[in-house]
């Protein structure tokens, strides 16, 4: 909410010293619930790492997990020793092995890392029973209110992690702070094996001093959209007016208003199902014709392709593409599918397009549906933005 809060306590009664009893100055906002602790823990190189524990002769050499370099494959993560050559997730294999001829790249064994990642839940509940998964090496955790380590979540973390290392085998990041987006950025500060804890005074300092690229939801394309426009830092991001954000970058302005004052009341959200996996980009010029949108297109779906790959690649039984144009109407055109194929996107595409009659695009769009019942993996999909 842009409503600054009321006055409140001495000050106000001081001024309004007729202020009806039934009144009560200090009652909080509704936005401004009880303060929370939110940890999130993020595995360090997650595949890679079960790997180096299931063969410590890996350990110390530059090692990647992903598809061979011969049959286009990508990288799905790498160790911190491939790391320093700039090897990277969802870089191509052939890239990796001209920046690290000696990378030694091994396929995914997906039901050794769902494994680690089902021991690491039940490490979790044993905290407490608000878990989030976001992906099979990623999970927010509700933790306000528990007794555990003197009700320290700055000591929960800890435990969490020295339990994560002693019974899975692997280390894994940890970030501390009242709300998710807080302690998603922190779990990253102090990667790999390391913690970070933003308590509610250091919020306003961190966030401001915060670049952009860092808040989860700004990739690369709309960090550099922000660069062009001056906005570098989060305290940048403060200078606009919420409608100027929400005009700029659709309905995610409303969100980086709130993130660039260090505020998200999500909730942790236990037990969610998801039923589907898309990624969405808002263009700061709307795509003025279908070449420019077929342009735009091969980006989203190599961001999708890692988010499902992240996910664990679940098995999905549909394919869809969502428009919307300058007017700010909208079109989804879907088609069953369980093949991820760049030409299937292509051709929803167009024909999203063409429902639009020629106008122009502000926003592009991708995504699967998740298969249900006799197809689906047996345990719960984890839910990840
Ligand atoms: N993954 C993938 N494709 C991507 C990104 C990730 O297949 N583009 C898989 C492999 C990772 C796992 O998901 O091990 C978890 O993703 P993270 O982004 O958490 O990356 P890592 O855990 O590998 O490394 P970090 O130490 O940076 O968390
Ligand atoms: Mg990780």
């Amino acid at each position: 909410m842009t409503r600054k809060a009321p006055e409140r306590g001495r000050h106000g009664s001081r001024r309004f010293p007729f202020l009806p009893l039934f009144v009560s100055p200090s009652r909080p906002s509704s936005r401004m619930p009880a303060e929370r602790k939110i940890i999130h823990v993020d595995c360090d190189c997650f595949y890679a790492s079960i790997e180096m524990r299931d063969d410590p002769s890996l350990r110390g050499i530059p090692l990647a997990v992903g598809g061979a370099a011969d049959s286009r494959g990508v990288i799905a993560t790498c160790n911190y020793e491939a790391r320093r050559f700039g090897v990277h997730s969802a870089m191509s294999s052939r890239r990796a092995l001209v920046l690290c001829p000696q990378l030694l790249i091994l396929p995914p064994d997906m039901a050794r890392y769902r494994a680690a990642s089902a021991a690491i839940m039940d490490i979790y509940r044993d905290f407490t029973e608000r878990i989030e998964p976001l992906s099979l090496d990623e999970a927010y955790l509700d933790v306000s209110g528990k007794t555990h380590c003197r009700g320290s979540a700055t000591l929960m973390a800890e435990a969490i992690r020295a339990r994560i290392h002693a019974e899975v085998g692997i280390t894994a990041s940890a970030g501390i702070a009242p709300n998710k987006f807080l302690a998603k950025v922190a779990s990253d500060w102090n990667k790999p094996n390391g913690q970070m804890v933003i308590r509610p005074a250091d919020i306003e300092a961190f966030v401001a001093a915060l670049p952009v690229g860092k808040v989860p939801g700004i990739g690369k394309v709309t960090a550099e959209r922000m660069k062009r426009m001056g906005i570098v830092l989060c305290a940048d991001l403060r200078h606009f007016e919420r409608v100027e954000l929400l005009s700029e970058f659709g309905r995610f302005g409303e969100r980086l208003y709130h993130l660039a004052r260090g505020e998200d009341d999500r909730e942790v959200c236990a037990d969610r199902v998801r039923k589907s996996v898309s990624v969405e980009e808002t263009y700061v010029h709307d795509l003025p014709d279908l070449a420019a949108c077929q342009q735009a297109l091969p980006e989203l779906i190599e961001r999708l392709d890692a988010r499902i790959r992240r996910a664990g690649s679940p098995a999905f039984d549909g394919l869809n593409c969502k428009l919307k144009f300058a007017d700010f109407s909208q079109t989804t055109v879907e088609q069953a599918g369980r093949h991820f194929d760049p030409d299937h996107f292509a051709r929803l595409m167009r024909q999203g397009f063409a429902r639009g009659g020629g106008k122009p695009v502000r926003l592009l769009g991708v995504g699967v549906r998740l298969a249900s019942g006799e197809d689906a993996p047996s345990r719960q999909l984890p839910l990840f933005e």
